[in-house]
């Protein structure tokens, strides 16, 4: 899901990078870039609209951060919207209310109901430890009542065991007269999947819902739906209290339009995805993450956040005014860098949380920036005297002697720590001007990934 759509924004925020500022030029491009990305998302008009609006407002009213470049800036606007669009938290069942806790499944044929109900019924069984029953009023589709009686003996819940003249709602009635004396903790309530221009089936469902009184109404979409989820979901919601939208099928290709559509048709949160057709295949919605995926930047976002939250941006600028004023870069400076990215975590830990993580050869990475490494360089430095940390070049063979017996280690720990510090220094001084607060940014060179710069 959603793999076009992060290609395109990915994209856009990337060619947004080598600009040096937002103006109104690039604003506008991108923002119809955006517009054309999400159309072709699935998204449908209207929320397109006001979420193009939404972010234009907030790029045009913040004062872009002076550490952000244009790019991230907008991504990191683009990326608040839609976590906003999608209700800010992840929303859990709350459980604890009193018992049982109804439960009813609405939405078109085939949109993933029964599976659903019964992913739901496992979760509540296996982590909740809860008692479940399961009922099914869908007395229009033959063998439906079946479906979900099969499921339920699977996953040992309970089942409320119709008889084939029953109406739905006498169906409702006595099964949760039938969940009180079992003392079920919730009941799930699986309806037969109906037309939202259906007026008979849409009064049924209305009356269903009135005599089971449910604390949640959980609208089930599939995302395949694309543009055609926005009517059924106004309609449903305007019929029923929806509560909340479980989107299934996200395993699938689907481009992924609907979780934005269906979010802001309904103003109600996604609580579960269903990504597989197995009894398992149920998560958590996290908007944090899904805002991030859509993005396509793993948790690139964050990252950003803790580089601006950890980063000494004034030991930072410290060092780039002493760089153009064409003092050396000296091992004081070095050791203030290797602190900066211990205080940051590590690079290896960084470096997990970029989207291309994987395609990194992580190993070679960690054994040069992990955490080990770090202090061993630092307690290299501090083995040396003042004036060797300011005069690196008066480090001679005796000296990186005794350095070495300083801190414990090998005469080619601290060769490679110097050849470290030359290259840094070679970088440092082709860096001075221009370039240099832009390196800054990032800390010792640190690659910042492509959407980011
Ligand atoms: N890949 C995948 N398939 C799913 C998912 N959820 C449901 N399905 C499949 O979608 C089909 C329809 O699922 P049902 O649960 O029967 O749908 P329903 O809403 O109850 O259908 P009606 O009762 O006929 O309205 C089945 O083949 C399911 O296996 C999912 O998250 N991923
Ligand atoms: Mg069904």
């Amino acid at each position: 899901m959603f793999s076009n759509l992060t290609q395109r924004l990915s994209s856009i925020t990337r060619n947004l990078q080598g600009k040096g500022r937002l103006s109104d030029g690039n604003i506008k491009d991108t923002l119809r870039e955006i517009r054309l990305a999400l159309l072709e998302a699935d998204v449908a008009l209207p929320i397109v609209k006001s979420f193009i609006e939404g972010v234009s407002e907030d790029v045009i009213g913040s004062k872009i951060e002076k550490s952000l470049t244009p790019g991230q800036a907008f991504t990191k606007i683009i990326h608040h919207k839609l976590i906003e669009l999608f209700g800010n938290k992840t929303v859990e069942l709350n459980l604890k209310r009193p018992s049982p806790i109804v439960i009813m499944m609405v939405g078109l044929q085939g949109s993933g109901k029964t599976t659903t109900a019964a992913k739901l019924a496992k979760r509540l069984i296996d982590i909740e430890k809860k008692r479940v029953m399961l009922v099914s009023v869908d007395i229009h589709r033959p063998a439906a009542i079946l479906q979900l009686n099969r499921l339920a003996s699977d996953i040992g819940a309970d089942f409320y065991d119709s008889e084939d003249s029953q109406t739905p709602k006498s169906i409702v009635t006595k099964a949760l007269k039938q969940s009180q004396r079992s003392q079920s903790d919730v009941i799930i309530i699986d309806t037969a999947g109906r037309l939202h221009i259906d007026d008979s089936m849409m009064a049924e469902i209305s009356d269903i819902h009135k005599v089971a009184n449910p604390n949640e109404t959980f609208f089930v979409v599939d995302s395949m739906a694309g543009q055609d989820a926005i009517n059924p979901a106004q309609a449903f919601s305007e019929r029923l209290d929806i509560t909340g939208i479980i989107l299934t099928k996200a395993d699938g290709d689907a481009r992924g339009g609907v979780a934005l559509s269906v979010s802001q048709v309904t103003g109600k949160s996604i609580y579960y995805l269903g990504v597989g057709e197995k009894i398992d295949d149920i998560e958590l919605f996290h908007p944090e993450r899904m805002a991030s995926r859509i993005l396509g930047m793993g948790d690139v976002l964050s990252l950003v956040e803790e580089i601006e939250a950890k980063v000494d941006r004034k030991q930072s600028e410290r060092l780039a005014n002493k760089i153009k004023k064409g003092k050396k870069f000296d091992l004081y400076d070095l050791k203030n860098q290797l602190e900066q990215m211990i205080g940051m975590g590590g690079m290896s830990a960084l470096l997990e949380k970029l989207p291309m993580a994987g395609q990194l050869n992580n190993a070679a990475m960690n054994q040069q920036f992990n955490e080990k490494q770090l202090k061993r360089q630092i307690a290299i430095i501090n083995s040396m005297t003042p004036n060797e940390r300011r005069f690196p070049k008066t480090i001679n063979g005796s000296r990186k002697r005794r350095i070495a017996g300083g801190c414990g280690l090998q005469i080619q720990d601290i060769n490679k720590l110097m050849k470290q510090h030359m290259q840094m220094e070679k970088m440092m001084k082709k860096m001075a001007g221009g370039k240099m607060k832009k390196m800054m940014r990032g800390i010792s060179g640190m690659n910042i990934p492509p959407g980011l710069r």
